[in-house]
């Protein structure tokens, strides 16, 4: 009986291959070459893009993958391009992480129509019809929200309102960013000492996390007791604009960002940022087990999140070493 089923299974991997799109020669279910991935990548604004985009690379070293990496400089019209180009290569799977939630329906259209499964990593799109693509793999961005929350009314134990927070959020109209605003309010909507009283995109970057906040800093003066950033880059560049400003990041403004990358470890050890709520961007060998999951035609979930923590300044220190981004 095993050995029908066998056969059996390999005919419809087979089958299914064939209409994976892509040279069906070239299909590694069929017998043939390597998986041809077309990955398009957000760009390299962070510390967390950096090492996702190392996670991917060399996942998909493996001598299973051809491997065709674009980086959209965190430009859409980059990344509509890319897909473009891969659909015209008639690779055998698209990955890719999309910089905005938006604006993917008719070029996702285009690959469905050429039989190339699509697979979403790290951030999610908007669509009308979520079977123009195959799975997505990533975190949950709204529980991160939450969590950086939780870390703030935990640390406001006892203290009277009101709590005055500034927040720089991520690129505009992107997953993360709309997402981790919504968690974060979900939780201190309910308490009234907590008030944002400025809100400004700083773009996942250093450079524009640090010019925000020196704009909140001339517009606010002291009064502001918290920063929230949507991501450890941001962070870091608003520190540097709080200590130039003459205060203290972590004591005189408290912080809780959002990544877990080394840099905001640092930060921690010496005192300059309260929290970061860890989100994975190691997810290169998961995403490889999806695309082969995907390529020969077998069932995967829709959605696969990732587990991950919450890190403070005292456990800074002790975690710094196990860190692997
Ligand atoms: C989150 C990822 C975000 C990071 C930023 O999964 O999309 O983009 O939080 C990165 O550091 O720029």
């Amino acid at each position: 009986m095993r050995q029908v089923l066998g056969v059996a299974t390999l005919l419809c991997a087979v089958v299914l291959a064939g209409c994976s799109g892509g040279d069906d020669a070239q299909g590694a279910a069929a017998g043939g070459g390597a998986i041809t991935v077309g990955f398009s990548q957000v760009g390299a604004e962070s510390e967390w893009r950096t090492a996702n985009t190392r996670s991917v690379k060399e996942a998909l070293a493996a001598p299973e993958f051809n491997l065709k990496f674009s980086d959209a400089q965190q430009k859409q019209e980059n990344q509509i391009k890319a897909l473009r180009s891969f659909i015209a290569q008639r690779v055998d799977v698209i990955a890719f992480s999309p910089v905005v939630e938006t604006g993917w329906d008719t070029v996702l259209r285009e690959a469905k129509a050429a039989n190339i499964p699509v697979v979403l990593t790290d951030r999610a799109v908007n669509v009308s019809d979520d079977s123009l693509y195959a799975t997505f793999i990533g975190s949950d961005f709204v529980e991160e929200g939450r969590r950086a929350a939780q870390w703030l009314v935990g640390d406001s134990e006892g203290k009277a309102g009101p709590v005055r927070i500034v927040e720089l959020q991520g690129t505009v109209g992107s997953a993360p960013a709309n997402d981790r605003m919504k968690g974060f309010k979900e939780v201190i909507d309910g308490d009234d000492r907590f008030r944002i009283v400025r809100s400004q995109s700083g773009d996942f970057t250093r450079a524009r996390g640090k010019e925000v906040m020196e704009a909140f800093l001339k517009a606010e003066g002291r009064n502001i007791d918290v920063l929230f950033a949507h991501n450890d880059d941001m962070a870091i560049g608003a520190i540097q604009a709080i200590e130039e400003a003459g205060l203290k990041p972590g004591s005189d403004i408290r912080i809780v960002s959002i990544d877990g990358v080394r840099g905001a470890f640092e930060a921690m050890k010496a005192g300059k940022l309260n929290a970061t709520v860890e989100c994975n961007p190691l997810l290169g060998p998961q995403l490889a087990d999806l695309i082969r999951d995907v390529h020969a035609g077998n069932e995967v979930p829709k959605r696969v999140t990732v587990d991950e923590g919450v890190f403070t300044q005292e456990q800074a220190e002790a975690e710094l070493p196990n860190r692997g981004y």
